[in-house]
């Protein structure tokens, strides 16, 4: 190619590549020149500040830099000389006079000691540090210490905080050789504003600072001192960040991010420090049978000690009453009467085997998941307008993109390594805009933050789009060539106009103007959306919007164009195209299709797919307070505490004659069950899951399983045969095999490719290709290939604030926390960091209540009531309480409100009228 460059590097002619530096052509030809400053990994800029990894250039006075130094036409380097050779020695040994000797080293085997040992120096000629100068230890950080006495100034903690991961919070203070790293303004590092993503930690390559895990108490370690590493998965969301594990005498020690498409080498605190929840003590070791003489089915039992209300048992006589329970039901009642939840944090073999499970033994379609309460609504508005449920675009993409609205979303806690990606756009100059009813980390670096009022969705995005129809903005040529219901849309459009909206979303009608002029004037746009748009009962109503805005613009199919939903679960996606939907088999097949049932009977050996579609998992938890389903198999669930007025879904667990759980803890759930099956956790396992990205990992056994949990694929089977079933499976291998047989998206991903790429994205054309990131540039899988446009309209919540209950309940998630808290309440940097229930006002309102920061409130819905420690917040609206759902002692779905979205069923989690007071036991410590 002619814009390669040719130049000699110790001898020998080499290429390089636009932009590439003398560094990393050495590299890719087999020289690691030594380097310090310099990071080999995707995203960090070289600074070429500490000298080790000099060259010489022939004709050149000065020795230069190579990481940052762009080769010539013609150049000769020489980088093995004496001269260079001796001049990075010098700069290693003057770096060591200032460090702790190797043997009390914080990382024995840190970056730097590598390169030393790389270069024959094992200490330093050079007078050491006067003691007075050595900083002090700051341990006030639980999870990172900081000993700045290794500390070389090199900068890149700044850049891994500041443009890796945009956090800003590390900066340099102090001059020359007495710089260092400050967090904030110089607070102690655990009073600062980080987030704990570990970057700063994964990039310092002295041991400066360090994963606490890894040191002692006289603060000395060595990060190489494990006995394996295992690269997987991350198990908490649907980013699917690869990490590597690094496990010590049968525990993990630390974990570091690894290069995966998602991630590129990052992680959130979650990834980085919260997977000690495997080893925590409640974990379930025995199968438990309950007991004859237990109390009465509630939440009174201890998840630390579960005996007071079970029994131990042998894996064969809890499988046995397990599977005689469901099998009593089915003979007795039939097997519509048996209903089960799957689970997406569980691998896709193990989805697919229970909804095979489900369907073969039971032979209707009473099985769903998470995904219900989720992204049910905007999954149901994809299928009917674009004809596919998965992001048209990876999240990565916005690396491409000019224009980027965030919607409903709050990505810095909840996607914090996609977040980084958004913020990096942002900072590039990129137009981010986020739309959300509450105040959030992401809208400091967005150009225009629409705090608009919740639920008003459709009347927002409907004047954004009246705008840009009336206006003529809209992409003409590809609204003709690839869309269908336009000229509807259009006349349905005319009504919504900026100034009548503008009293329902509370935006302002020029704000509306210009948003939607930057939206369709760009040449790139996605659209990133989440929680805040889907559960609402106009939820599917929602999605429609940002999928005609995407449509109308012409924002699909080109690299930096997009519609991406953003996944939560690590293996959402996954269980969902796996067929753990009622309506649909793997790969969205419908059940009421005769050929669908048909090629399932053939891959079955004669199973009967029935081809009523079944119920959803709140339908289900009312059948069952309704005594029509009597028996339910929960895998890695937790609907005791996720599932919508939960007193309700408590009652109908407790109405249940039989319930099966299959955690890894004694969940809220499962102090409901009968028989409880001890799962091995994500890191114990092996298995794939896939991203929000369509991205197909491998994850792998880091650790082995604690007492007698066993794998989930193999209770399943286990289960399955007791339950009658043909199944010889012997392995997560096998059952993948299968899944091929009739989903289509998993063509060209083979077990094979998995072990060895870690990676693929669907779909995939070849055994070559790496998966397409982008999709649709050619049409849509629908009919005539065309997308289509479906006209919302404007619907209230279900439930409106009165006289009783004035203000507005929206509840959500905080960085530290998963979901119901049953992993992340006992990871211990998680809990330590977020340890209290609690939820936020506006400080005006706090005020009118008379409550101070940190005193108790009492929240009341007509579902009802709970007492929860309140936090002042700004970006909370005046008229809301945000309570997060991660707490038993005050668990949000007390108070939240079932009613469903009619297409999606998803209920309105995000919606309820509340009261909000002093609470009285405040009052009367007062
Ligand atoms: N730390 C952490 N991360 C998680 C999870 C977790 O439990 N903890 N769960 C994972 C899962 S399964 C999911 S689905 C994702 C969810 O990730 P998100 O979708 O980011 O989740 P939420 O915090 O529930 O809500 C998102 C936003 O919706 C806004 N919102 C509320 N009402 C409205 C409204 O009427 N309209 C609009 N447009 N916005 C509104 C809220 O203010 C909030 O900022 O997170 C995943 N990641
Ligand atoms: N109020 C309110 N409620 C909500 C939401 C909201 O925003 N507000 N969001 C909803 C959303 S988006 C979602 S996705 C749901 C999530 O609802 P759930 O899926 O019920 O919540 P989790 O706490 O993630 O439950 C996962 C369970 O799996 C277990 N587990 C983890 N790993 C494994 C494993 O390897 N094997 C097995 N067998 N079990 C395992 C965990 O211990 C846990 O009990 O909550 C919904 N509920
Ligand atoms: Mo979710």
């Amino acid at each position: 190619m002619s814009d390669t460059i040719r130049f000699t590097l110790d001898g020998s002619t080499l290429e390089a590549r636009p932009g590439e530096t003398i560094w990393e052509v050495a590299k890719r030809n087999g020289t690691v020149i030594p380097h310090l400053c310099h990071k080999d990994a995707p995203g960090y800029r070289s600074d070429g500040n500490c000298r080790a990894c000099m060259v010489e250039i022939e004709g050149e006075r000065v020795l230069a830099a190579s990481c940052i130094r762009a080769p010539a036409e013609g150049m000769v380097v020489s980088s093995q000389g004496q001269r260079e050779t001796q001049a990075r020695r010098m700069v290693m040994e003057m770096l060591l006079a200032d460090q702790p000797e190797r043997a009390a080293a914080h990382d024995r085997s840190s970056h730097m000691w590598d390169m030393a040992e790389m270069q024959g120096v094992t200490e330093s000629r050079f007078p050491t540090i006067e003691p007075e100068r050595i900083p002090l230890l700051d341990d006030s950080h639980i999870a990172m210490s900081v000993n700045l006495d290794a500390c070389i100034q090199c900068g890149l903690c700044v850049r891994a905080c500041r443009e890796v991961q945009v956090n800003d919070v590390i900066g340099m203070a102090g001059r020359g050789h007495d710089a260092y790293p400050v967090f904030d303004i110089d607070d102690p590092m655990g009073a600062s504003s980080c987030v704990a993503c570990g970057e700063c930690v994964q990039a310092c390559p002295t041991g400066a600072l360090m994963p606490a895990s890894v040191l002692d108490e006289a603060q000395e370690g060595d990060s190489a001192d494990f006995d394996s590493e295992t690269k997987s998965i991350c198990p908490f969301c649907g980013v699917g960040c690869q990490v590597s594990i690094k496990v010590k005498d049968g525990k993990v020690r630390n974990v570091d991010g690894i290069n995966g498409p998602s991630n590129e080498g990052r992680l959130c605190v979650k990834g980085r420090f919260g997977f000690d929840y495997i080893h925590h003590g409640h974990r379930l070791t025995k199968p438990l049978i309950r007991r004859e003489d237990a109390p009465e089915k509630g939440l009174n039992v201890d998840p630390g000690n579960p005996l007071t209300h079970f029994r131990e048992a042998s894996w064969d006589e809890a499988l046995a009453k397990a599977a005689e329970g469901l099998v009593d039901l089915r003979s007795y009642y039939g097997g519509k009467t048996v209903a089960g939840f799957g689970s997406a944090k569980c691998t896709n073999e193990e989805a697919y085997l229970f909804q095979k499970l489900i369907r073969q033994g039971f032979q209707h379609n009473n099985v769903d998941h998470c995904t219900r309460l989720c992204h049910a609504s905007s999954v149901a508005a994809l299928m009917e307008n674009v004809g596919s449920g998965a992001v048209t675009a990876s999240f990565n993409e916005i690396e491409n993109a000019d224009v980027a609205i965030v919607i409903g979303a709050n990505p810095t806690e909840n996607h914090p390594v996609a977040a980084t990606f958004f913020k990096q756009f942002a900072k590039r100059g990129g137009d981010l805009i986020i739309m959300d009813p509450r105040g959030q980390a992401l809208g400091r670096h967005a150009r225009s933050m629409l705090q608009f009022r919740p639920g008003s969705d459709v009347a927002m995005l409907n004047a954004i789009m009246n705008v840009i129809v009336e206006e003529k903005l809209y992409d003409r040529q590809y609204v003709e060539g690839f869309t269908e219901g336009f000229f509807e849309f259009r006349e349905h459009i005319r009504a919504f106009t900026p100034e009548r909206m503008a009293e329902q979303c509370g935006i302002a009608p020029d704000i509306l103007r210009d948003v939607a002029r930057r939206f369709a004037g760009a040449q790139r746009g996605m659209i990133f959306w989440g929680m805040g748009i889907s559960q609402h009962v106009h939820g599917t109503d929602n999605s429609r919007c940002l999928i005609s805005l995407a449509l109308l613009c012409g924002h699909v199919g080109r690299p930096g164009t997009g519609l991406h939903p953003l996944r939560g679960q690590n293996n959402v996606q996954g269980a969902s195209d796996a067929g753990l939907i009622p309506q649909v088999m793997p790969d969205y097949q419908s059940v009421t299709d005769p050929e669908v049932r048909e090629l399932f009977r053939h891959i079955w050996k004669g199973t009967q797919i029935n081809a009523a579609p079944g119920l959803t998992v709140v339908e289900i938890i009312d059948a069952m307070y309704r005594g029509e389903i009597k028996g339910l198999y929960v895998l890695g669930e937790n609907p005791a505490m996720s599932d919508p007025d939960v007193e309700h879904a408590r009652a109908s667990l407790a109405k249940l004659d039989h319930l099966v759980v299959q955690d890894i803890f004694l969940t809220e759930t499962a102090m409901f069950a009968d028989v409880v099956l001890p799962a091995a956790a994500f890191p114990e396992k092996r298995g794939t899951v896939t991203n929000t990205n369509r991205q197909v990992q491998m994850g792998r056994r880091a650790v082995q399983a604690p007492g007698e949990a066993r794998e989930d694929w193999r209770i399943i089977v286990d289960l399955a045969r007791r339950i009658g079933l043909d199944w010889d499976y012997d392995g997560p291998r096998g059952v993948f095999d299968e899944m091929k047989m009739s989903m289509r998206s998993l063509h060209h991903i083979t077990w094979k490719r998995l072990e060895a790429e870690d990676s693929v994205t669907y779909p995939c054309s070849g055994p070559d290709d790496p998966g397409q990131s982008v999709v649709f540039g050619d049409g849509f899988p629908r009919r005539a290939g065309r997308a289509k446009f479906t006209p919302a309209r404007v619907t209230p919540p279900a439930e409106l604030p009165d006289e009783n209950f004035p203000m507005v309940l929206t509840t959500g998630r905080q960085l530290e926390h998963w979901h119901t808290g049953s992993m992340t309440r006992r990871a211990s940097v998680l809990d330590a960091v977020e340890p209290e229930a609690n939820c936020s006002l506006h400080p005006d309102t706090l005020r009118r209540i008379g409550v101070v920061p940190g005193g108790m409130i009492r929240l009341t819905t007509r579902r009802g009531t709970l007492t929860v420690m309140a936090r002042a917040d700004r970006a909370v609206a005046e008229d809301m309480v945000f309570l997060p759902f991660a707490y038993v002692e005050a668990a949000a779905n007390i108070l939240t409100n079932p009613a469903l979205d009619p297409f999606g069923k998803i209920p309105e989690f995000k919606y309820a009228a509340v009261r909000v007071e002093k609470a009285e036991d405040t009052l009367a410590a007062e």
